[in-house]
């Protein structure tokens, strides 16, 4: 037995599913997880010694690639002046003023520990600011595993196929109002009948979680305009996009004035941090200032802020060729395995913008959670495990997205698409 699998058995004896996140567990897509031992630059190593190129990025933070040095140097420094303090450190205010330079809608920012932190805290305050109780959300949107978000979520729900989750209470599900992403007249139906009773719209501006799904040309501007009719908020979800579509995340490259904005993964680096922030007014709402009440014991941890501004200084260094090197490697990629795809008679539709993808199997195209959940999930878990077999580690889920990284050369994505044609030719083969 190999060790991997040795450790899944053990993991699983005392830990649910051996996972300590569900989209982990692989078996969506026919596989057992592999368990890591290391990671360096665009690859990690597995504990039976296997190399895999890495497109998870650890589902987007590690946009420096593996143990990138200098944060491993910021880190090691912050963590020999003592891990976390429970009080105030002048890295946090560096981090929030640098957040604000490329988010200046966020003119007060709140850090915490995991973007469902981020989303669940916003709601509340969302709530609290504007005194109402209902929100809407997108299905197949993902934004963390808070009660009331639950709701047609993505990502690992859409992996496991589950509807909904049990322990939501059905009374506050029912606050929750989803709507079909990039369907405009849906949205106006629910405000027209509704809107002065919704607190908050949250939305993924691109779409993440049910694979990678841009926003239609009306979608977002629709939900400025109807949050602003009604003194509805509208909150935008770019825990994935924040500063992976560039500096400044979709809202920079939408042109996006939101009220709140929720971020994460890659601005901390690989370890534990996010953050919510919007207008001073509806910030102020929050303790201690005013009687929102939102808290964590590890907020803005020093050690994990150390970890997200050596990432966003790196990503500041020289963007137009950082960012322009995953676009082009993510454009290749997606490009590539289309082609390959297609040729080989499986039905596929790529979507990818910046250094985000997704391969659909199916005939496309995928502009919704609808189009997405017709995907052959079957050929995915098959073309998951060509790739994997052939070292190249992809999200186990056709409801994720493929992230390039800075720490990826062309000659990687080369090898990405040899590996496809070889698992494509398996596949007709079976
Ligand atoms: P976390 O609580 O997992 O840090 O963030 C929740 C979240 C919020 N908003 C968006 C747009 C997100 O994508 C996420 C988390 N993303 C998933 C994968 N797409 C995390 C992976 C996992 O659940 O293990």
């Amino acid at each position: 037995m190999n060790k991997s699998k040795q450790l899944f058995e053990e993991a699983r004896e005392c830990i649910p599913g051996g996972v300590n996140s569900p989209v982990r567990a692989c078996g969506a897509v026919g596989g057992e997880p592999v368990f890591v031992k290391s990671g360096r630059g665009s690859r990690i190593y597995d504990v039976d010694g296997r190399s895999y190129l890495d497109l998870v990025n650890s589902w987007g933070p590690l946009i420096c690639g593996h143990a990138a040095p200098w944060v491993i140097h910021a880190v090691e420094s912050a963590v020999r002046q003592g891990a976390s303090f429970g009080a105030p450190t002048e890295g946090e205010t560096r981090l929030a003023r640098l957040i604000r330079s490329h988010y200046p809608a966020m003119e007060l920012v709140r850090l915490v520990s995991s973007g469902t932190e981020a989303a669940m805290s916003a709601i509340r305050l969302a709530r609290g600011y504007t005194g109402r109780d209902k929100i809407v959300k997108f299905k197949g949107c993902y934004h963390g595993h808070a009660d009331s978000l639950l709701v047609s979520a993505g990502s690992g729900l859409a992996t496991l196929g589950l509807p909904g989750c049990p322990g939501v209470p059905a009374a506050l599900a029912a606050l929750t109002l989803t709507s079909p992403y990039n369907d405009v007249a849906s949205l106006e139906r629910i405000f027209h009948d509704c809107g002065g009773e919704i607190a908050a719209v949250i939305v993924e501006p691109v779409a993440g979680n049910m694979g990678v799904i841009p926003p239609a040309p009306d979608f977002l501007p629709a939900i400025a305009r109807l949050t602003r009719e009604y003194g509805t908020l509208f909150i935008c979800d770019e825990v994935i996009t924040g500063f992976r579509l560039g500096l400044g995340g979709a809202s920079a490259h939408l042109g996006l004035k939101p009220d709140l904005t929720l971020l994460g993964k890659i601005i901390g680096g690989g370890l534990p941090l996010a953050a919510f922030g919007g207008r001073r007014e509806i910030m102020a709402r929050l303790a201690p200032l005013g009687d929102v009440y939102q808290a964590g014991t590890l907020s803005g941890n020093p050690v994990a802020v150390a970890a997200g501004l050596a990432t966003l200084e790196y990503l500041q260094s020289q963007p137009s060729s950082i960012y322009g090197r995953m676009r082009l490697n993510s454009e290749r990629l997606t490009s590539g395995l289309l082609s390959l795809a297609t040729a080989a008679g499986f039905p596929a539709w790529g979507n990818q913008i910046g250094s985000m993808s997704t391969l659909f199997f199916t005939s496309g195209p995928v502009t919704d959670y609808d189009s997405a959940l017709k995907s052959d999930t079957a050929l995915y878990g098959a073309f998951w495990r060509g790739m994997r077999d052939r070292g190249v580690w992809l999200a186990p889920s056709q409801f994720e997205a493929a992230f390039t990284s800075a720490g990826m050369l062309p000659d990687d994505i080369e090898e990405a698409l040899d590996a496809a044609e070889a698992t494509f030719q398996d596949m007709k083969k079976n």
